[in-house]
């Protein structure tokens, strides 16, 4: 119907959309720190120690939430559902709970959105654990399946924590479908079965409909996105005003949003695992060598300069140390890069180590707009040199990352925000 569409709008049908939603994201960033809390139920949320009461359960692995654990529950709650093992070492039925460090979430939130900026055309970061891309030009539809489960095995093997990942031709179907079948879900809706797929979809889990419009819809007979999708739209329009309209829409599939991009990468990073832990460190520094060439080239590519290079270290049995170090100004100087990873890499000599990462961060995009504007296009063709050191009044678009800055957490293990 012509109605659905505006003139200039994109035709939905010609585009895929990828949602990407990471598993029980705080309890899987737990256990890449702490392998030994892998399929145990496990809470992640505040106020279980002895003594305290008040407090919430930020999310549970859905090992614990078969004891009836979820977000946001009380933690009161959550500990009769599911008693605290460190106090009941012998109830096989016990769990296990950590506390919530964002620092730690973020940079493995920042590991993840490094790939799906380098995977997606756009890509609009909502929450920490949760992106849309648009990659309409990177797949197509006899191949989308193939290609979500590349983004999922990159993210799986390169950060090692578990997504899930629904692919349609809109928004709002692409986050249906990548919830899904959840944890470690895939889901593909090529244009042809939108309507069928969101057909048995409850109404509460139609996007933009909040419990009160729930009951409100279910009053007027609508249950599922199926029931919206075949009802009248005047009577939507009636009842929510242009929202109804939107919701109807929304429920045939036809979300004419476009995947507007939320920004920039923050940073760029390239990390790569041994087989196991090694003691040969001219190996570690050969390979932390490749992957600073590989992170400064992909800067160059991108117009990005850096003012901040990081090194990674993972030393058995899984702690994550990271330095980093400061310039004065944003460069893209190769040279640099190596250097400085090799400076911070020496602290770890006598070290095992399990992976190398090495990170570019406190990106600015700046004189690439900049250029473009004054059509100095061709400004970095002479090489690395014209595009060195600037000024401090090119350093505006950092400001974004500069309060992510930290030193290191209290049980020794350094922050990845050190790197953003
Ligand atoms: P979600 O993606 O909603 O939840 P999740 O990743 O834990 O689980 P799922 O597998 O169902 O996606 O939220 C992401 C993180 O946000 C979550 O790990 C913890 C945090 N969070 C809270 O702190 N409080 C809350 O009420 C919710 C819903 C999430
Ligand atoms: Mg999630």
């Amino acid at each position: 119907m012509a109605g659905d569409q505006f003139l200039g709008e994109p035709d939905p049908e010609e585009r895929i959309v990828l949602h990407v939603d990471m598993d029980c994201f705080y309890a899987s960033c737990e256990r890449l720190r702490e392998p030994d809390l892998e399929g145990e139920p496990l809470v992640v949320g505040m106020g279980y120690e002895a003594g305290e009461t008040v407090g919430a359960v930020a999310t549970a692995s859905y090992e614990a939430r078969e004891y009836g654990v979820e977000s946001a529950q009380a933690i009161g709650s959550a500990l009769e559902n599911l008693p605290r093992k460190a106090e009941n070492p012998d109830d096989p039925d016990a769990g296990r709970y950590r506390p919530v460090d964002m620092d730690f979430y973020q940079s493995v939130a920042a590991d993840v959105k490094d790939i799906l900026h380098e995977l997606g055309d756009t890509v609009r970061e909502v929450s920490i654990d949760e992106a849309y891309l648009d990659v309409t030009e990177r797949t197509d539809w006899s191949v989308a399946e193939g290609f979500a489960r590349h983004v999922r095995q990159r993210i799986e093997r390169e950060v090692g924590v578990p997504a899930s990942v629904g692919v349609a031709p809109d928004m709002s179907t692409a986050k249906l479908a990548s919830d899904h079948d959840k944890p470690e879900g895939l889901v593909v809706v090529p244009p042809d079965d939108v309507r069928e797929f969101l057909a048995p979809i409850d109404i509460a889990d139609v996007h933009g409909v909040g419990p009160v419009r729930a009951c409100e819809l279910r009053e007027m007979g609508i249950e599922t996105a199926g029931d919206l999708a075949d009802a009248d739209p005047y009577d939507l329009v009636e009842r929510f005003g242009e929202r109804g309209r939107d919701l109807h829409r929304r429920a045939r599939g036809k979300d004419n949003r476009a995947v507007e991009p939320t920004g920039k990468p923050k940073s760029l990073s390239r990390e790569s695992s041994f087989d196991g832990p090694t003691g040969d460190f001219e190996r570690v520094r050969e390979q932390a060598r490749t992957l600073a060439e590989a992170v400064a080239d992909r800067a160059t590519r991108k117009d990005a300069f850096y003012r901040t290079i990081g090194v990674k270290v993972v030393t058995p049995p899984y702690d994550v140390n990271t330095r980093a170090q400061s310039l004065p100004g944003p460069v893209d100087e190769p040279d640099l890069v190596e250097e400085i990873s090799m400076d911070l890499l020496a602290e770890f000599e006598d070290e095992r180590v399990r992976k190398v990462g090495v990170r570019v961060s406190n990106l600015d995009f700046s004189e690439r707009e900049q250029s473009s504007l004054d059509g100095f296009e061709g400004s970095g063709a002479d090489g690395g040199h014209s595009r060195q050191q600037r000024g401090a009044e090119a350093d505006t678009d950092t400001r974004r990352d500069s309060a992510r800055t930290r030193t290191r957490n209290h049980d020794g293990q350094s922050s990845l925000g050190e790197f953003e």
